[in-house]
């Protein structure tokens, strides 16, 4: 009887680690293909949402990308092609956390080492005002994102997010390094209600980072 207990046990648990390393397999978010441009470049389409707003975690930030057919996808992972310049763009709907390290301010790995906010070019932004960054730590691009006026009258409620929200739009571009998969993430502790704001959506795949899967 002992030794059928203990069979039994061992069985039960054995079960349970093989199903949460399925569930863990599979919870990821599906990628999404960047859209290629006519001149040989391809497009990247994100957003950045003040509350993802739907389940399992509405009220936690998030990035949004944009898919080859034009529709909001939640996922952050990210295929693009080897050896390309890689042309984003982001609009950014939420409010300001501030960088705690003011290097992460500044522009680095892009074309020129510029963004452009709203039209305008920048080499950075004021550390206090930034509310998510697009960082490749593994090829130093690192691309700071100011949040939106405080005061302003229609900020998103719910992703997806529209253009008649307020928002920044932020462009620039980086030429793709070679085929390999690469982490990105926001640097921003952005995640209200977590400890120094890095809980939560800061350390969860979908959310404040991600994959660049280059192939
Ligand atoms: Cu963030």
């Amino acid at each position: 009887m002992r030794a059928l207990a203990v069979a039994a046990t061992f069985g039960v648990l054995v079960a349970l680690v093989v199903v949460y390393f399925i569930f863990f397999l599979e919870s990821g978010p599906a990628a999404i293909a960047a859209t290629r441009g006519s001149d040989g470049s391809a497009d990247l389409t994100l957003q950045t949402v003040p509350s993802y707003g739907h389940h399992p975690f509405p009220d936690w930030v998030s990035y949004m990308a944009k898919d080859p057919q034009g529709k909001w996808e939640h996922t952050t992972i990210f295929k693009v092609p080897a050896h390309t310049l890689i042309k984003v763009t982001i609009y950014q709907y939420d409010g300001d956390s501030g960088l705690r390290n003011a290097f992460l301010s500044g522009v680095s790995g892009t074309t020129g080492d510029i963004e452009t906010i709203n039209g305008t070019v920048e080499h950075g932004i004021n550390a206090n005002d930034a509310a998510h960054t697009f960082t490749i730590p593994d090829i130093d691009v690192n691309v700071p994102l100011p949040g939106i006026n405080p005061n302003a009258k229609n900020p998103c409620g719910t992703a997806p997010c529209s253009l008649a929200e307020a928002h920044n739009t932020i462009t620039f571009s980086f030429r793709s390094p070679g085929p390999g998969s690469y982490r990105w993430q926001c640097f921003v502790p952005c995640a209200a209600g977590f400890l120094f704001g890095n809980g939560g959506p800061m350390q969860t795949i979908g959310y404040m980072s991600g994959l660049i899967e280059v192939s």
